[in-house]
This record gives C-alpha cells, sequence and structure tokens, in this order.
C-alpha cells in the first residue's frame, strides 16, 4: 500500500524539499512541542527536509545573494506550496526562524529519518548523512499523519568506521563525540575541516548524495561562525 504522502509532493520533491513528514501535535512528546507553545487552533506539525543534492542546485538557479540563501529559498518555496495547495490554511513558520528551539534531530527520530553517526549528523542506509531539516510549519490542517520512512541504519553494520579514524581532532576515537575536540580542531588555525567535517565526508555510505563542494563549504562557514560566536559572545 504507498504511503500517505502530502497534497503536490511532487512540487516539494522538484524543489529540493523532497523529505515530508505531517505530525499530529497531539501524538507528539510533550516537552519537544512546549517550547513552539501552540495556539488552540495548530493541531499539526509538517517537516521539510531536503536529501541529497537538488535543494542547493535550485539554490544556485536562483542566485545567492545574501548570507542565508537556503533558509531563504526553502521558506519561500514552502509558501508557494501552501498558497497553491493549502490556501486556507493558517500556517506559522517556526523554523527556521527559533532554530534552538525546536530538537529537529528528535522530530527525525520520530520520522524514521534520523539515527546518530558516530560525528552525530544523523544518517540513514540511503542518503548516508547527506540530508537535513530546513522548515517547520504548525498548521490548522487536518492531513492523513505521515508513518515513518525509515531507510535503515548503516552504522550497525560498518565494520570499518573511516569516521572515526578521518577525524583529524579525534574527536570520534573515546566512543563519543567529543564536540569541545571538534570544535578546536575546528578553530585551530591550520585546521583541515574547518569548511567541511573530514569524517562526514569518509563516510562510504549514500557517496552519491553527497553535497557539491560549495554547498559543504557554505554550510560549514555558517557552523563554524557559531562555535567562534560560543567562543567568544562578544564577537558579534
Ligand atoms: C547547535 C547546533 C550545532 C552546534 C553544536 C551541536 C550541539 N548539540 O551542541 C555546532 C555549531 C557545533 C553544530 C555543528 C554542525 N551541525 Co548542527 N545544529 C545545531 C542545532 C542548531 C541545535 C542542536 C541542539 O543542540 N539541539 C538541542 C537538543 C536538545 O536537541 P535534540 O535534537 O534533542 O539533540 C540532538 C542533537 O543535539 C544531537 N547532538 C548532540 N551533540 C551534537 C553535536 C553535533 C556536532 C551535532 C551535529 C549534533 C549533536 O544529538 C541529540 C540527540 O539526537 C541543530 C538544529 C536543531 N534545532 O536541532 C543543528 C543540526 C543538529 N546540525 C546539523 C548539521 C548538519 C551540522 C554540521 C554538519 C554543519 C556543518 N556543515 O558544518 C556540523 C556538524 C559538526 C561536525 N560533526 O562536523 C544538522 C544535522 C542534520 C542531520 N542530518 O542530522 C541540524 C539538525 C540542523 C539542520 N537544519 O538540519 N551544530
Amino acid at each position: 500500500m504507498p504511503l500517505p504522502s502530502l497534497p503536490a509532493a511532487g512540487f516539494l520533491n522538484d524543489a529540493g524539499l523532497n523529505r515530508q513528514h505531517v505530525f499530529n501535535l497531539a501524538d507528539l512528546p510533550a516537552d519537544l512541542v512546549a517550547p513552539l507553545t501552540p495556539a488552540a487552533h495548530e493541531r499539526q506539525l509538517i517537516l521539510f527536509g531536503h536529501a541529497g543534492r537538488r535543494l542547493w542546485e535550485c539554490v544556485q538557479a536562483e542566485g545567492i545573494r545574501t548570507d542565508h540563501p537556503i533558509d531563504e529559498y526553502s521558506v519561500r518555496t514552502v509558501e508557494s506550496w501552501l498558497a497553491q495547495t493549502l490556501p486556507t490554511a493558517r500556517a506559522r513558520f517556526v523554523f527556521p526562524q527559533h532554530s534552538q528551539h525546536i530538537g529537529l534531530q528528535r522530530l527525525g527520530t520520530i520520522a524514521g529519518w534520523h539515527h546518530p553517526s558516530p560525528f552525530m549528523v544523523g544518517i540513514d542506509a540511503v542518503w548516508g548523512s547527506w540530508f537535513a531539516y530546513r522548515v517547520v510549519i504548525l498548521t490548522d490542517t487536518a492531513l492523513p499523519a505521515s508513518l515513518p520512512v525509515d531507510n535503515g541504519y548503516p552504522c550497525a553494520h560498518c565494520a570499518d568506521k573511516p569516521c572515526i579514524t578521518a577525524c583529524p581532532a579525534h574527536a570520534l576515537a573515546g566512543g563519543t563525540f567529543n564536540l569541545k575536540a571538534c570544535n578546536t580542531g575546528r578553530l585551530a588555525a591550520d585546521s583541515a575541516c574547518a569548511l567541511g567535517c573530514s569524517a562526514r565526508r569518509a563516510c562510504p555510505v549514500g557517496a552519491e548524495h553527497r553535497y557539491e563542494d560549495s554547498q559543504i563549504r557554505h554550510s560549514a562557514a555558517g557552523s563554524l561562525a557559531m562555535i567562534r560566536r560560543y567562543q567568544d559572545p562578544a564577537a558579534d
């Protein structure tokens, strides 16, 4: 039996937002929902993600003119989808606007998308770690809730774990991810991974979906800037 999909999912897939999941707010853990302070009429949460290279191709085709082209493109795309598909729905964007307040990987776990890789970016057997969460909206809709889509956890069968040895900061060597070592390694003057995680790149799973180098550099520059702000909040 085909899984229920969002109306006009083809529009989103073509635009690179090729992962979507509808949750009923009432079915989600209360502590995940609470920071979003849903209004009484908001009954569903729709998560939009991208996997693979298509999104960046679309972003580049529109032209990169600001510091946050992926977020802006993704929001515009979901706005167009809403206008075409659910014109009477009331929808509120809660991500990317409030990114610190929503556990995206927890949502991804419930959707079946997320399994933790040794380097903590989510992974599955089809896309590898080459996917991310782009937009979350709360709506007053009554769409069919999505069923989890779980492509499997490849690290469970990976004997070599090349990600662990590829990390120049040895952040994965101790059996758990050492975020401090990761950050220190990325901030080092001669860092090999400031603008692209060597562990993520070494993972063979879903290698055909690996982002183009310009996307890797773009996203890594964003997280590097975030790390610099953590270390020196006065830097802004
Ligand atoms: C803060 C943050 C960071 C911080 C530190 C992470 C941390 N936990 O302290 C920094 C700036 C270092 C960072 C780096 C990166 N991040 Co980041 N980050 C976030 C953010 C905004 C919040 C995470 C968080 O703390 N949530 C609060 C907790 C309570 O939420 P949670 O879901 O319950 O907790 C999970 C995560 O925190 C995770 N976790 C714990 N420690 C770490 C450490 C790292 C490095 C990561 C990635 C995850 C992670 O495990 C928890 C259980 O699943 C999320 C977006 C979001 N709103 O979720 C992205 C997010 C986790 N990051 C993401 C990515 C892609 C990256 C980078 C690869 C970006 C890049 N290209 O450089 C790097 C990865 C670092 C590496 N290994 O190379 C993606 C992961 C996508 C996926 N497939 O899973 C997310 C989900 C953003 C998105 N829009 O999709 N990140």
